[in-house]
């Protein structure tokens, strides 16, 4: 939406009307904003470039404070500050008479670093400005410039129908792929990985399933808060969308996760707010549990993403492992007259080629017509995510998507020793994500389908 009150604001300052539809912030200014981009990564290094804008008062020396979100993040070097770390926390410092020591209100700073890690490398969220939190922006970000990315291209994404439409209000499909559970695969999403999934792949989409249980963000949730942001950053920097997966599967009943959903989507909808790219999946498979309790957990939920990121897509489970009800004997009806009250929405539906076939085609193709439905996962293979892939039946179902415009993510972009994989075993040991050896039959399939061209509509 920001991209959108910009244009607004423009046409309106040419027809000198800027009074009345100046933009509002979504996020309220408290003082500081902080832009942090990790410009370049290499084997257990990066640098990172950060700007302060002061949006308070005039300051005649400052103090940034962030914390490294992983124990293994090392500043190695700074510039433009003096930098210092201690444990966790970060400082950068600039004081009299050093050159950049004042800074106007709207007025910003950009310093740098390189740093060491082993693990994941996360980005700093927790910015503070001479002790204020960094949490506020004053217009947000310049716009998506059309670099010819997936977000160049269709920028911020809105429900209009039964589809999923961009900037231009024209429909779009996204076709991308699935991380594994990151609490078992972070070795496979990093630098070279996400190049080769934007540029080889041409992928429009990274889904990042994050579980809540089985060692999930439920054992650590401010380290798998940072996680998450970590994937979408890397998303946006190559102009991928990023579905954000609150992976709930055992227990079935989302609502058993409620509180933890709250929490969860208030820290990440808060964050990425003013990005153009992100997208939230609220419950991946609801199973054991009835449509009236899936659409009680989703009007809690959906609040409390709306309160912080008004604008963002959601995307809802459905009954029967998101099945649309089909595998619980149900059918998409149960829906369909008992929608969940909210806009921008969407429904979830998944599938795996060699157990799901005629049946549930029929109720998409049915369902299609009357909701919008966001495939955020599926396999080639039988739904245990292993067994032989079903190649026909594959072909069928994203025929059947791509004409009828629904966007999908595959199961999975990692190295998993199971067929659904994408990758060989020990892929993600090495930095090769690129050639044909490296991929499974499942992954060379999705591979020759998510690389065709997308001919986004841009008018
Ligand atoms: C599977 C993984 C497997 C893991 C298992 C348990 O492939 O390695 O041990 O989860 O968590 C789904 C789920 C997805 C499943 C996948 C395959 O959303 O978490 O992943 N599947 O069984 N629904 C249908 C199939």
């Amino acid at each position: 939406m920001k991209r959108f009150l910009a244009l607004l604001a423009t046409c309106a300052t040419v027809l000198g009307l800027t009074a009345l539809v100046a933009p509002q912030p979504a996020v309220a200014a408290t003082g500081c904003r902080v832009d942090y981009t990790v410009t370049n990564t290499w084997q257990g290094g990066f640098q990172a470039a950060v700007k302060i804008t002061n949006l308070g008062a005039p300051v005649a020396g400052w103090k940034l404070g962030f914390a490294m979100p992983d124990a293994g993040q090392r500043l190695a070097q700074g510039w433009n500050a003096t930098w210092s770390q201690s444990g966790s926390a970060v400082t950068a410092t600039a004081a009299a008479p050093d050159w950049n020591a004042a800074l106007a209100t709207g007025a910003a700073a950009e310093l740098g670093f390189t740093g060491t890690f082993s693990g994941a490398n996360p980005a700093p969220s927790a910015f503070t400005l001479n002790g204020v939190p960094c949490t506020g922006s004053d217009d947000g970000p310049p716009p998506v410039g059309d670099d010819g990315t997936p977000v160049g291209i269709n920028g911020q994404l809105h429900v209009c129908g039964v589809n999923l439409c961009n900037q231009y209000d024209r429909p779009v499909q996204l076709r991308g792929m699935s991380t594994h559970g990151i609490q078992w695969f972070s070795q496979c999403y990093n630098a070279a990985s996400m190049d080769a999934l934007a540029h080889d792949w041409k992928a429009d989409l990274l889904r990042i399933a994050m579980y809540v249980q089985e060692d999930g963000y439920e054992t650590d949730p401010a380290g798998f808060t940072d996680r998450v942001n970590g994937l979408v950053d890397m998303a946006e920097d190559r102009g991928m969308y990023a579905l954000i997966d609150f992976h709930t599967l055992t227990p079935g009943d989302p609502n058993y996760n409620l509180d933890r959903a709250k929490t969860f989507f208030a820290s990440v909808a808060a964050r990425n707010a003013d990005k153009a790219n992100v997208i939230y999946e609220i419950a991946n498979e609801p199973n054991g549990v009835s449509w009236p309790a899936i659409k009680s957990y989703a009007e809690q939920v959906i609040p409390v993403i709306r309160a912080a990121d008004p604008d963002a897509v959601i995307v809802v489970g459905t009954r029967g492992w998101s099945s649309l009800g089909v595998s619980d004997g149900s059918s998409e009806s149960e829906i369909v007259n008992n929608r969940v009250n909210a806009t921008n929405i969407m429904y979830t539906f998944h599938f795996y080629a060699a157990s799901h076939k005629d049946n549930y085609r029929a109720a998409v193709s049915r369902a299609a017509a009357q909701l919008p439905l966001f495939v955020t996962e599926f396999g080639t293979v039988s739904a245990t995510g292993g067994g032989a892939m079903d190649r026909a039946s594959t072909t069928t179902w994203l025929d059947l998507l791509d004409q009828l415009k629904i966007s999908y993510a595959n199961w999975t972009y990692s190295d998993a020793p199971e067929s659904s994989a994408a990758f060989q075993p020990g892929t993600c040991d090495g930095g090769d994500y690129s050639s044909s050896g490296v991929l499974t039959e499942s992954g060379a399939l999705l591979k020759d389908r998510i690389s065709t061209p997308d001919h986004f509509p841009t008018g």
